[in-house]
């Protein structure tokens, strides 16, 4: 048999598009009745401005090509439009049906925001740069099919999109989720799904909880036993696991494809056991902690007071920083409770020199306005009160420049339970039904924090008891598209009732990505979804 010219005849048509890998949903579903054209009333987060226009729509083609400024963006739009409709979609730069443009878009979108226009003869994207066409591309998305979400071609769709124009930006510049990998490991498989998930809402940041007592996530060179010994467990027992540097770079790899920006945080002095327990010279006596695998919090602190922990911190943050494309380190810095008040500002604050002096910022949660902030450096709001002393200072640090990212933890943190039903989660800062979730204000939540302050917000995803991606999904879903509204739409568009209608939209397309979201009574999803 010739099959070495066959093979490259297979080939190109592959190259081509004209063949497929992903299996062909069997025509004999045509049962099934067609979903409606979707609509701009459903683009979730809700754009600046959405005008639909009445009577046009565009049908994509089997001939149609595609073109892009950025080819990233046109090869990650051509990959999840072939998936889904089988067509070739060719991407080059002579103009396509489908344009995605870095020119031609007004000034008031900035560098995130995009203009689309959907026409009868094609569909344009407009920004003024990449970050801005990517989220363009995003809304693209919502206008066709849930089907367009899976990763099966459908024959028979029709792949329309509604006519109109959309214009939009955000509002805050920071949207983040924050995903625990210590509590229970999550592989660089696992973490680039959750990233795939929350591009589709605009988030930009994707914070990575590196280490706490359980685990220690991310090798270092030059300290083996961290992720050896330190790695070696999680939560409940298990096996845990750790990123080695390919693994680490891979991420954040991943996520820049999707302008996702990566936040690692070494959580420190508190919340160290892995560390202590891999290197005893972390400690104050000497005494080698066994590995931790509870839930409880407080009880594990660096030696502030000694050498040692500052140049095993040198070393931790010369590499991250190394690894790391993004502006921001995060040290943790939470519940620190066996460290005196004196100590922690102390500490705090010769991080913060580290940091700096490997041209980074911090992040740190809001515990750390207990020490001179430098004027880069932000707090993470994560309390669930918000009257308290501690939350006074929050905003008192605020007043005096320091910009603040809100995850208030009876609001914004995923790992509480929905109901008394949920069977996962915590509730120590109460439960989150999506309407809770949703109904907030960032920009005016904290009593006497100026609106100026709030850099955005972020959904933080606790991992005591999410073991699998079905868990996760389970929790982020739907509340991490309420969060991801909060950090892009208007705070003029804040709406629950017409809310609570763009969510359900979203049921069949997470249905058909395979996303297994909690079905909140609250929501009236689509039948089937
Ligand atoms: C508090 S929130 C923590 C975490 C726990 C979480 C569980 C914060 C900064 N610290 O260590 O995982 O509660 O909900």
């Amino acid at each position: 048999m010739a099959a070495a010219p066959f093979r490259r005849l297979l080939a190109a048509l592959f190259a081509l598009g004209l063949l497929t890998a992903s299996p062909v949903a069997s025509a004999s579903a045509t049962a099934a009745p067609r979903p409606p054209v979707a609509s701009f009333a459903d683009i979730l987060p809700a754009p600046v401005s959405a005008v639909p226009a009445a009577g046009v729509s565009y049908t994509l083609r089997r001939t149609d090509t595609l073109s892009s400024d950025v080819p990233g963006i046109g090869g990650y739009l051509a990959a999840v439009l072939r998936r889904s409709t089988g067509y070739p979609f060719r991407v080059g730069t002579a103009p396509g049906a489908i344009a995605l443009l870095l020119s031609g878009a007004p000034a008031s979108v900035g560098p995130q925001g995009y203009r689309l226009d959907v026409t009868a003869h094609g569909v344009t994207v407009r920004a003024r740069a990449a970050a801005g066409l990517f989220a363009g591309v995003q809304t693209l998305l919502q206008l066709l099919p849930p089907s367009v979400q899976g990763s099966r071609v459908v024959k028979t769709a029709r792949w329309t999109l509604p006519g109109g124009r959309v214009i939009d930006h955000p509002r805050y510049a920071y949207r983040g989720a924050m995903l625990d990998v210590a509590r229970h490991f999550f592989t660089v498989a696992q973490v680039e799904r959750y990233t795939d998930q929350l591009a589709h809402y605009k988030i930009d940041y994707l914070h990575l909880h590196l280490t706490d007592d359980q685990g220690w996530r991310i090798a270092i060179s030059g300290l083996p036993r961290l992720t050896s010994h330190g790695g070696s467990t999680e939560v409940g027992g298990g096996r845990g696991g750790y990123y080695t540097e390919a693994d680490y770079r891979a991420i954040v790899r991943y996520a820049q494809a999707r302008y996702i920006t990566v936040v690692p945080e070494i959580d420190m002095p508190g919340h160290t056991n892995a560390a202590l327990s891999s290197y005893p010279r972390l400690t104050c006596d000497g005494v080698v902690p066994r590995l931790y695998t509870g839930m409880n919090v407080g009880f594990s602190s660096l030696c502030v007071r000694s050498k040692a922990t500052y140049a095993f911190l040198e070393t931790v943050i010369a590499r991250l920083a190394a690894l790391t494309p993004g502006p921001y380190l995060h040290i943790g810095g939470d519940e620190a409770q066996s460290t005196s008040r004196a100590d922690y500002a102390a500490f705090v604050n010769r991080v913060q020199a580290i940091v700096a002096a490997r041209h980074k910022t911090v992040i740190g949660w809001h515990d750390i306005v207990a020490a001179t902030l430098r004027p880069s450096t932000v707090a993470q709001f994560w309390s669930s009160t918000t009257g308290r002393p501690g939350d006074r200072a929050v905003a008192a640090a605020a007043r005096r420049g320091t910009k603040v990212i809100m995850s208030p933890a009876s609001r914004a943190y995923l790992d509480m339970r929905y109901t008394s039903a949920t069977r996962i989660g915590a509730d120590w800062a109460g439960r989150i039904d999506v309407s809770k979730a949703y109904d907030w204000n960032p920009g005016a939540y904290l009593p006497g924090l100026p609106a100026s302050a709030v850099l955005g917000v972020e959904a933080p995803l606790w991992t005591e008891t999410v073991r699998s991606s079905a868990d996760l999904d389970y929790l982020a879903f739907p509340r991490v598209a309420a969060i991801a509204e909060l950090g892009w739409s208007p705070a003029s568009s804040h709406s629950w009732p017409r809310f609570r209608v763009r969510l359900a939209a979203q049921g069949p397309r997470w249905r058909a990505e395979g996303v297994r979201y909690y079905r909140s009574t609250q929501i009236d999803w689509p039948a089937g979804s």
